[in-house]
């Protein structure tokens, strides 16, 4: 078995305690944000480094993979790993891996919360009685139910068949968009965003982020869910386009939105902020003790697997390793 300690890797932003302090007992840890000068480090350390410890705040763009000529594995702490540049990972042959799977039924749980939360209006509510507003005025009938609405899903995968599975216990039709039809479900299908948004009230997005699903839901797709029309979103903020959501939500084009990722994290539009219909969650959907130290020993399990046995349990498809292929 190889020496771990001989082998260096290096955590590209901040991450949960306890993934680097499992590292760092058995390979040599070095940590980027740790670096007076992280360019200089690069430049001097990138040679040695032969793994990659990321998160989705922490960019490993194309520069920083070839700063690292030795590099073997990318492990980043996330199911989305749009923060990646995979594609050229893969050419290098450099294995990556995210976390799927151990967090799926977290998110799905944190999308019905926030789906009740916005239609309900659940938030505003609290407001009223913590502004002690209550004995004063009840707290207005909400304009929406869930009670006669359908749920359309774009990015029926791990985590939007666990939310169509809750959805569907609540007694709510469920139609869904992906690019691909799948022959395992029930659910209608619909071949464009337009078609599924005329189709149902609440739009759930939980696709993943990157070039190609950046600003699926726009300003047509708002007008098509219409001024009943309710946005969740769980996936990631690039998906919708914000400018035309802020748009939709002041002129009454549809009525209100959930929101748990955005574009620029950790900062939220002022005019989202501001509309007091709209739920704004700040990226919690998988952010339990319980689920992201599940997460946390994937990114070990993957890195220790690699180097002691050239194994991982979760590589993504543009950058696997090469026995995968066989
Ligand atoms: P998954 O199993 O890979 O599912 C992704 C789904 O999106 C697939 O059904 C895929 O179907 C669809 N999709 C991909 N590109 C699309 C496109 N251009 N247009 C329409 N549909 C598209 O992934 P998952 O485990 O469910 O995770 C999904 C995403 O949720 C992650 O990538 C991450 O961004 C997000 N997430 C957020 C949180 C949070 O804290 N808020 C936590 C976990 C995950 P097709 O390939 O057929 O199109
Ligand atoms: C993040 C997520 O991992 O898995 C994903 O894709 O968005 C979350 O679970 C979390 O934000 C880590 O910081």
């Amino acid at each position: 078995m190889p020496e771990l300690k001989a082998i260096e890797l290096l955590m590209v932003g901040r991450m949960l305690p306890m993934v680097g302090e499992t590292l760092e007992r058995r390979f040599t840890l070095h940590r980027l944000v740790d670096q007076a000068d992280p360019a200089a480090f690069l430049a001097a350390a990138g040679p040695r480094i032969c793994g990659l410890v990321s998160g989705p705040t922490s960019p490993v763009d194309k520069a920083l993979i070839d700063r690292c000529p030795t590099l073997e594995i990318i492990a980043n702490f996330g199911v989305g790993y749009d923060n990646v540049d995979a594609v050229h990972a893969g050419t290098r042959g450099i294995v990556v891996t995210n976390t799927p799977d151990v967090l799926t039924e977290e998110v799905a749980d944190t999308a019905l919360g926030l789906m009740i939360m916005t239609v309900r209006e659940l938030g505003a509510a609290e407001r009223h009685l913590r502004a002690g507003k209550w004995p004063d005025a009840p707290f207005p009938l909400t304009r929406a139910s869930l009670r006669d609405r359908g749920v359309g899903i774009v990015g029926l995968g791990r985590i939007g068949k666990a939310i169509a599975r809750r959805v569907e216990a609540f007694g709510m039709p469920v139609a869904y968009h992906n690019r691909n039809r799948l022959a395992d479900v029930g659910y209608r299908y619909c071949a464009s965003l337009v078609e599924l948004a005329k189709a149902v009230d609440i739009l759930m997005v939980v696709t993943p982020g990157g070039a190609a699903t950046r600003h699926l839901i726009d300003a047509d797709v708002l007008a098509a869910l219409g001024p009943n029309g309710i946005l969740i979103n769980v996936g990631r903020g690039s998906v919708v386009d914000e400018a035309a959501l802020i748009s939709a939500l002041d002129a009454g084009t549809i009525l209100s939105a959930g929101l748990d990722v955005f574009a620029d994290e950790p900062r939220v539009p002022a005019a989202l902020i501001a509309h007091d219909r709209v739920t704004l969650l700040p990226h919690v959907a998988s952010a339990s003790q319980f689920t992201r130290n599940a997460m946390g020993q994937l990114v070990i399990d993957n890195l220790t697997g690699w180097f002691e046995r050239g194994e991982v349990h979760t590589p993504v498809p543009e950058a696997m390793p090469k026995q995968w292929y066989l």
